[in-house]
């Protein structure tokens, strides 16, 4: 190979992307490139070389320095809950609980806690998709005055074991399979549903899992809960149980099952994607803060243990007091020293605040703070900056480790001391009035290895969850199951689970043993008959969230040479409506219309299915529409929204299109030609009427 002429100095000038106009030489020491040492560098594009084409330098340590950091930029992902998404908010107290609790963040209404919020899948990696079904995460730090509070929660309020010792079992099951490393981020494989088949204490939480809950519209449309009950403790340190809730004020909202698989196709980070925009257009997602009260004497009177964790108190039992709003307005700066660096513990609990018995809070409170170390690798965790007690001071006698930030002065790093009797510095001291204290619950039992009895009814909660649904929410769940059902491939794991769910509703089990086409086994024995409960309505979705496009899109999709006044219709209306409005053309550069003017386009057809909007509307040409009918993605546009039970609008020229992808008639499906005020009622929500002639549910 012949050397490139030139001279060694004037190669050395020359940057890859050639010209080098972007990496001029900055003398201004603030913007100066350095190394993490605060070495300046000369050239960052090329490496030091024995020779204009000879080997690199070990001696170049500006380049070694530069890849080690790279080669270490991972850190170990969470062992579950990996993927997330979070952003920066405020808390804000309305109505005072200081009957409840000494806890100031629970007591001072109209002051403004500051909280960072992580929403996150449970089961996929951290690359894996927004859109699977799973229980979704729902972990608030609030920086109080007095220490954090973690409320690391649910989109669920129930979980799948009643005792920490089996949530290794649950998440390797659950996991992709040990050998062959997949599925990733599903439940709908052998190994999860063996599990499931021999723990009855999990299947009033696959009620909840199997429903459209784990498959929600957006993060800003899911509700949250503490899951576990905790306690309150007053000035006079009495105690209250409490369960924490979050109201989205958008309403819960979910996709259906076809939709959510295609949008992980269409957009893997939907989720992500659509928390970040609507944070960064001023369109804040907003939650109701609630608790649900109860005393011992309450606790005791219901016909459950609210230290098990598998089952729920109906708010139609125990009603939800809204006493506060959580608001995230800020997205995160940087991703991994954000939402990857945060560290959340249920361990991280204000004076005021207090855990109770629940066996599956108590091993949470071991295992939040050991799992730090292997992810975040110091015991130093809490002094990154995301993590630490920004709404006070830490300050203990704890001392160095690794990478530890801070320059503790003077000799106080044990106590008792005297020091201050001599001038210097002491240290902190305990508050044995101010600090926390744990509610002094009498113990004086013997020590036992068991499940209590009153933790023994599998079924009662799961079957009241399952009547209180909808018609269309039952076909969902039991279609649902079928899905996941159809996906085991040991013949002898699905008849155990077809064999539990007649404990549930024997309708459910002959759906879901249809929808199998396999027989109904003998009902296996439960350890307690389950007992009807007073159904609770409240535990639907549909109904759940208000007929409006607050929050919501709608993608209008164009040709050349269509109508400029009836986009600009569709437009103003929903936006009216709060939704944010997309338009889509078969190519980037947008559309010319009717009238000659440019009209731009947000997205390309392929990259902006109707799977990522709430409504669509297709405003196109004569000419434009025959084009379209030679393309599927416009062709699927159309079908996907009909049978996601979209609201279709349309001008009378997209008539052909709408033929060919099958949509037909009904009243989501609106003429807007002549206007298109007809719209937007359709558009508001979702056409379940159209779902028996397009779907064949369980
Ligand atoms: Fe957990 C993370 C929620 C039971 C062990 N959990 C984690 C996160 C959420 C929850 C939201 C992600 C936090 C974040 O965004 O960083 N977990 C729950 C809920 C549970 C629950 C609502 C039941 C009431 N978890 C649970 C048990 C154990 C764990 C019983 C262990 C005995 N959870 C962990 C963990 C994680 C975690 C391994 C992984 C990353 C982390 O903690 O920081 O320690």
């Amino acid at each position: 190979m012949a050397k490139p002429k030139g001279t060694a100095a004037a190669a050395s000038k020359v940057a890859p992307g050639q010209g080098g106009e972007l990496h001029q030489t900055e003398s201004d020491p603030r913007k100066r490139l350095t190394t993490n040492h605060g070495v300046p560098v000369s050239d960052d594009q090329n490496s030091l070389k024995g020779g204009r084409r000879g080997p690199t330098l070990l001696e170049d340590f500006v380049l070694r320095e530069k890849i080690q950091h790279f080669d270490h930029e991972r850190i170990p992902e969470r062992i579950v809950h990996a993927r997330g998404s979070a952003a920066h908010g405020y808390f804000e107290l309305t109505e005072s609980l200081a009957r409840y609790t000494r806890a100031k963040v629970l007591t001072e209404v109209g002051v403004k806690t500051e909280v960072f919020t992580r929403f996150s899948t449970v089961a996929g990696g951290a690359g894996s998709v927004d859109t699977p079904r799973d229980v979704r995460g729902f972990a608030v730090k609030l920086y109080t005055k007095e220490g954090n509070w973690d409320l690391v929660g649910n989109n669920i309020p129930v979980f799948f074991i009643q005792d920490a010792i089996k949530f290794p079992d649950l998440i390797h099951a659950v996991k992709m399979e040990a050998d062959r490393g997949f599925p990733q981020a599903a439940s709908a494989h052998d190994t999860f549903w063996d599990f499931v088949g021999l723990m009855p204490e999990s299947t009033h939480m696959i009620m909840w899992a199997m429903s459209d809950r784990a498959i929600p519209r957006s993060l800003r449309m899911i509700e949250g809960f503490g899951v576990n009950t905790f306690r309150l403790l007053n000035d006079k340190d009495e105690a209250t149980f409490v369960k924490f809730h979050w109201r989205p004020k958008l309403g819960l909202q979910s996709t259906l099952w076809d939709e959510a698989v295609k949008i992980a196709g269409a957009d893997p980070d939907f989720h992500r994607r659509d928390l970040h925009d609507a944070i960064a257009a001023g369109d804040f997602p907003e939650w109701e803060f609630g608790v649900q009260l109860l005393s011992q004497a309450e606790a005791d009177a219901l016909p459950f243990d609210i230290l098990d964790a598998t089952k729920v108190i109906p708010e139609e039992m125990v009603p939800i007091r809204i006493v506060g709003r959580m608001v995230l307005d800020r997205n995160p700066d940087n991703f991994f020293a954000e939402t990857e660096q945060s560290a959340f513990l249920p361990t991280n609990i204000p004076p005021g605040i207090d855990v109770s018995e629940d066996p599956l809070l108590q091993g949470r409170l071991f295992s939040y703070q050991d799992t730090q170390l292997s992810r975040l690798g110091s015991v130093n965790f809490h002094q990154l900056p995301i993590n630490q007690a920004k709404g006070c001071p830490f300050q203990n006698l704890q001392r160095d480790g690794h990478m530890q930030t801070q320059v503790f002065a003077g000799r106080a790093n044990y106590e008792p001391n005297s020091l201050a009797e001599a001038g210097e510095e002491g240290g902190p001291r305990e508050d044995p009035k101010g600090g926390f204290r744990s509610f002094a619950q009498p113990l004086g039992e013997t020590k036992v290895r068991l499940r209590s009895e009153t933790f023994a009814d599998h079924y009662s909660h799961a079957r009241l969850f399952y009547r209180s649904q909808s018609p269309i929410e039952q076909a969902h769940l039991a279609s649902a199951i079928v899905f996941e059902l159809s996906k085991v491939s040991l013949e002898h794991v699905r008849i155990r689970v077809l064999a539990n769910l007649r404990n549930v509703d024997e309708g459910l089990a002959k759906r879901v043993a249809a929808g199998l086409a396999m027989d109904l086994p003998a009902k296996s024995a439960p350890a307690v008959e389950p007992e009807d409960m007073k159904l609770s309505p409240a535990l639907r979705i549909i109904g759940k969230y208000p007929p409006t496009l607050k929050g919501r899109a709608v993608g209008v999709l164009v040709t050349d040479g269509a109508d400029g006044k009836v986009v600009d219709a569709v437009r103003k209306l929903a936006e009216a409506d709060g939704a944010m409005v997309k338009i889509v053309a078969p190519k980037v550069g947008g559309v010319t219309l009717k009238d000659g003017t440019l009209l731009k386009a947000d997205g390309q057809l392929a990259g902006m299915p109707s799977m990522i909007f709430d409504a669509v509307a297709l405003v196109l040409s004569k000419e434009g529409c025959a084009q379209l009918l030679k393309d599927s993605a416009a062709i699927d546009f159309a079908m996907n929204a009909f049978v996601h039970l979209k609201a279709i609008g349309f001008t009378a020229e997209a008539r052909p299109l709408l033929a060919k992808a099958g949509v037909e008639d009904d009243a989501g499906v609106v003429d807007i030609g002549g206007g298109a005020k007809g719209f937007l009622e359709p558009a508001r929500t979702r056409q379940w009427e159209r779902e028996p002639k397009v779907r064949m549910l369980a």
